[in-house]
């Protein structure tokens, strides 16, 4: 299985964009692309649907040796034996926790340690960064770095919060929002270097080609 320090392009199925598309599929040219890390995001997905989905994905990614992170759904992943969850500042520290450790707790379903669910959180601010990262995340997410309408509602950060990440943060941190190839070169400008790509791979008309370009011009940089 990939580690996490050696992942930078972190791309996603996510159900808004699969047009009808087998969740399998998609992961898997994600996989042929050479997706270092992968998400299910299923926003408007009952937990049952994500859960089936998330099955569906699993042993595509397993195969691929590419870490799988659910999103929102802590629970699913610990089920399903997945590498990580990924939640944002409400998910998160607006339901009381303060630590990651505390999440595996409820109902005493903790599993070994050696298959501890990775966390990662989302930030929008260098405030919002220093409460995540003293909860102990694996890694955290920084964004939107610009607006984009797979999260319409989300405002784009300020760019100083990307200057402090790139100089403060010490765990893996990946940029996220509205990212494209036709913005790389400035994103990585300004220190970034993972991203997270949702749309960009997902609407292009041939996603693992698309992974490529975008992984090529990671490791240039
Ligand atoms: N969180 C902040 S922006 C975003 C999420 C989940 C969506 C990123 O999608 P895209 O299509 O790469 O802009
Ligand atoms: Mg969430």
């Amino acid at each position: 299985m990939k580690h996490l320090s050696e992942c930078r392009l972190y791309a996603f199925v996510d159900t808004t964009c699969l047009r009808g598309r087998p969740p399998g599929v998609v992961a898997q040219q994600l996989c042929d692309g050479g997706a270092d890390l992968i998400q299910l995001r299923a926003k408007q997905s009952s937990l049952d649907e994500v859960r089936r989905l998330a099955e569906a994905i699993l042993p595509v990614t397993r195969r691929a040796g590419i870490p799988l992170v659910i999103n929102d759904h802590f629970s699913i992943a610990q089920d399903l034996g997945a590498e990580f969850c990924h939640l944002g500042q409400e998910d998160f520290f607006n339901r009381g926790y303060a630590h990651v450790t505390q999440l595996s707790k409820p109902g005493g379903t903790q599993r070994p340690v050696s298959a501890r669910v990775g966390i990662g959180l989302s930030t929008h601010s260098q405030a919002q960064a220093e409460r995540a990262l003293a909860a102990g995340p694996d890694y955290i997410g920084v964004g939107p770095l610009y607006s984009t309408t797979t999260k319409p509602e989300a405002q784009p950060i300020a760019h100083d919060y990307v200057r402090w990440a790139a100089a403060h943060v010490q765990v893996p941190w990946f940029a996220i929002g509205g990212i494209n190839l036709e913005n790389l070169d400035e994103v990585l400008a300004a220190g970034v270097r993972r991203i997270c790509v949702v749309s960009a791979i997902l609407n292009a008309e041939d996603v693992a080609a698309t992974c490529r370009k975008f992984k090529e011009r990671l490791r240039a940089a």
